[in-house]
């Protein structure tokens, strides 16, 4: 199978290759921000918007995750890439009906996903009827019929799915879901399936919640922290003034990475007068160049040492009274993982043994130890092993449910955790579908519905034949891009809820909508008049967004509008929920999530007050954990090292500097000293010396599965220093070899950061 994304339009041919950065942000960052922006949104608009960016009176970040804080700079607190994000939203270029006259589907499904979202934003509902060339304007009113037509033909509501990326609000997430268990299904894949599902997997297993039990002010207070698989320079800019806060309290920092990110090393904190000159904050006392998948291992490993320790020095080193009183399963766990081979360790990680044992006086010395981590540990076969065996290593020593300790996985999209508290979920639980009966009077079906990959194999077996998105990119995010596409034109329609132009419109069933909404900082005035939205962060801080600037288009609606035009159409009077007073007044929405949704008494006022509210979290503020057993559970995760043939590498997808998802901004990846081109793979000298390659020469990259083999064409190799045996290119460009069933065990995620390749070189 060869790849289909395109790349005929990226000219790279000027593309340029230089020495990794050892430190982030600084001058550079900000100068990059401005000429990005500037280049979107103009000068005036440039400044008036990105002084709104996560203030208390301002719009949500659409960035990332990260929380704001309370200290916030007044000159503005974003990043270098959640102003590329806002600008990016705020552009002034347009998609309107005439450029959907002079492009046909067929030449936009030709294609990047870069050149598609350099056309700026949607401005116009557009239809695309069975057998058309060109998508044409619809009106609003005939889009929503033609939803209802479509799945008023289905011969069960489970033959539709209904995705969402992780961007919409708590407000049009909440609609959303009830409209969908109102039709009657719960298949409801969202992003989540391919980000922290591993995470919310082994948390709640574990510990009951699926979310971080840290706060802000805990990781300021830490002894020891770990960043283990994320590289926060470039995806969470915003933490690295965390981490810097952290080291100046005295805080040890250990970075457990196969590749040696620049915002790991050093930070320059650009909102800070001295950090934008000097060497900046050197951040990372221990840098273990971990082999991909090694993270069980050294876990395993050091728990092992941690038990070990504890025989010789009885009462010195495990919390006893946290285990005897708050855990379960602590003896099955020591009696496996005492058995941890050393060889199988060594193999795993990569690792010296002498650095472990490092990384082990470290956690010895620490009374406080937060364990941070993001896609590197959740995109594994293995993943969710993995992270319960984090949560073993925390158990030990009690550093869970107490200040300055606990977990902290870092979420990508802004509301992706807000959206899962709404109940954009595959499978829900069946408090919460008891609490949305009680309340809307209907029977929500109970049988649990499709993840991302299960839609993509329904679609695919012609078991679906509706998809509607609100947000995202599909077609871009999903694993195997020729069989996504293949299951996405197998459809009868599909409908996307957009604020602006990827291959998901390009890829389509035989009718597509295409459905313009707001975007985060547009203001949306309503019947009521202006309205605000919610949001929760990763540290399950809800609070407001505010959109001011004026919105790109006059046609353009908001999501809740969207949603709950679609359910008038399809329900009909089918159940009791007022849609159009939810429309009008999103506090009329509020006040159903609260009478749905643990943690949220007296929403509409605790959220006007500034910053907002934390939810509860029975771990983290009473060491209450919600699992099985009533306790947090102690797990045993069998350690199989990650074996490749001879002459393979293991390929992780990763970001770029330059990138949101599948929203390319620019072609450049600064930190890693790539410019003006996105197609190379970075391998590492000794493995190129081996394998016969040599730097600077073109390959393609074939994955390997039991059903085929899968090629991307075209890669330049980028002699980097990675850990051995491993490689790294960027997506949506690599997702081609990523096959639909290889997915993490139990949590169902494509397994991004851990590829079977070999290079092969590129026929001239
Ligand atoms: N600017 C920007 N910000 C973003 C995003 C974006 O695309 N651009 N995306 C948002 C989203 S949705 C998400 S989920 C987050 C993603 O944030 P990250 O998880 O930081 O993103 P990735 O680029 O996938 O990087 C994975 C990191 O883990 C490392 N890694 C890979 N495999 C392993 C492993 O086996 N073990 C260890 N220890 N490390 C490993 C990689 O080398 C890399 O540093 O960022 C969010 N924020
Ligand atoms: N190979 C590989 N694949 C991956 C990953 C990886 O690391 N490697 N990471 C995975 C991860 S962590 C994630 S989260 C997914 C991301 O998957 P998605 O969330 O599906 O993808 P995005 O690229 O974030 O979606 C971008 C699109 O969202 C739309 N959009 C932006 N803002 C708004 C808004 O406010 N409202 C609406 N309605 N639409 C909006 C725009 O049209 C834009 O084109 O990708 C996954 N895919
Ligand atoms: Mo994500």
């Amino acid at each position: 199978m060869v790849g289909k994304a395109p790349v005929g339009d990226v000219d790279d041919s000027g593309m340029r290759v230089s020495a990794p950065k050892r430190y982030a942000a600084g001058v550079p960052a900000i100068m990059s921000t401005l000429k990005h922006a500037g280049r979107e949104m103009g000068v005036r608009r440039t400044a008036l918007t990105l002084l709104k960016v996560n203030q208390k009176d301002g719009f949500d970040c659409p960035g990332c995750a990260w929380p704001e804080g309370d200290h916030r700079s007044p000159i503005g607190e974003y990043c270098e890439n959640g102003a590329k994000a806002v600008a990016e939203e705020a552009t002034l270029r347009r998609v309107t009906p005439e450029f959907f006259a002079a492009h046909s589907v067929e030449d936009l499904a030709g294609r990047t996903d870069f050149w598609l979202g350099q056309q700026g934003r949607l401005t116009h509902p557009m239809y695309l009827a069975e057998g058309a060339s060109h998508y044409a304007p619809v009106g609003w009113d005939e889009a929503f019929g033609i939803v209802a037509e479509e799945l008023a033909k289905l011969g069960s509501p489970d033959e539709a799915a209904f995705y969402t990326s992780g961007r919409t609000s708590n407000e049009a997430a909440f609609a959303y879901q009830l409209f969908v268990r109102a039709f009657g299904t719960n298949n409801l894949p969202d992003c989540s399936n391919m980000c922290h599902e591993s995470s919310g997997s082994a948390l709640s297993e574990t510990i009951g919640v699926g979310k971080g039990s840290v706060s802000l002010e805990d990781l300021h207070k830490a002894d020891l922290i770990l960043v283990v698989g994320q590289n926060p320079g470039t995806n969470h800019p915003r933490m690295l003034s965390a981490l810097e806060k952290a080291k100046r309290a005295g805080a040890h920092i250990v970075a457990v990475n196969p590749l040696p990110e620049a915002g790991l090393l050093r930070f320059k904190n650009p909102q800070k007068p001295n950090g934008l000159v000097g060497g900046g904050t050197s951040l990372t006392d221990e840098f273990a160049q971990i082999r991909l998948n090694g993270d069980l291992a050294l876990f395993r490993a050091l728990n092992r040492m941690l038990l070990e320790a504890e025989d010789a020095a009885p009462g010195t080193v495990l919390d006893r009274a946290f285990i005897d009183e708050h855990s379960h399963g602590f003896e099955e766990f020591a009696d496996d993982v005492r058995k941890t081979d050393w060889a199988d360790v060594l193999e795993a990680t990569g690792l010296p043994r002498t650095q472990i044992e490092r990384i082990h006086e470290r956690v010895l010395r620490s009374e406080r130890v937060v364990v941070c981590w993001a896609m590197g540990l959740t995109q594994h076969r293995n993943s969710v092993p993995t992270i319960r065996e984090v949560v073993n290593f925390l158990l030990l020593r009690g550093n869970i449910g107490r200040e300055g300790a606990g977990v902290c996985p870092v979420r990508g999209h802004s509301n992706v955790q807000g959206d899962r508290t709404m109940g954009i979920y595959e499978k829900p639980s069946a408090a919460f579908l008891d609490a949305l009966e009680a309340e809307f009077g209907f029977a929500p079906p109970r049988e649990h519905g499709h993840d991302v990959v299960d839609a993509i194999r329904a679609m695919r077996d012609g078991k679906v034949k509706v998809f509607l998105a609100v947000g995202g990119n599909f077609v871009g995010a999903t694993p195997d891009t020729a069989a996504t596409e293949a299951a996405l034109r197998n459809t009868a329609l599909t409908v996307q809820v957009s604020t602006k132009l990827n291959r998901s419109h390009a890829v389509t069933g035989r009718r597509a909508l295409i459905l313009p909404t707001l975007g985060r900082t547009e203001a949306d005035v309503q019947a009521s008049g202006p309205q605000f939205v919610t949001v929760e962060d990763s540290m399950s801080a809800v609070h407001a967004s505010t959109g001011r600037l004026e919105p790109a288009s006059r046609e353009l609606r908001s999501e809740v509008a969207i949603v709950c035009g679609i359910a008038e159409k399809v329900l009909g009077d089918r159940v009791a929920v007022p849609w159009a007073a939810f429309r009008d007044d999103y506090d009329v929405i509020r006040d159903r999530i609260e009478r749905v949704v643990p943690g949220f008494t007296d929403f509409n006022r605790r959220v006007r007050v500034p910053g907002g509210f934390v939810l509860p979290h029975g771990p983290r503020d009473e060491r209450r954990f919600p699992t099985a057993t009533g306790k947090a559970n102690f797990t045993v995760n069998a350690l199989e090292v990650l074996r490749v043939p001879a002459g393979r590498l293991i390929l992780q997808t990763v970001r770029s500097h330059d990138q949101y998802n599948t929203t390319i901004y620019g072609l450049d990846d600064r930190y890693r000293g790539i410019k003006a081109g996105r197609r190379v793979v970075f391998v590492n000298p000794a493995d190129l010396a081996q394998l016969g390659f040599a730097d600077g020469q073109m390959v393609d990259l074939v994955s390997e599965w039991a059903d085929g083999e899968r090629r991307a064409p075209g890669f330049r190799v980028v002699a980097y220093p990675t850990a051995e045996g491993c490689c790294a290119a960027y997506f949506p460009e690599t997702n081609v070899l990523v096959p639909l069933d290889s997915t993490a065990e139990v949590s169902n995620t494509p397994t991004s950061k851990s590829v079977v390749v070999r290079l092969v070189a590129a026929e001239a």
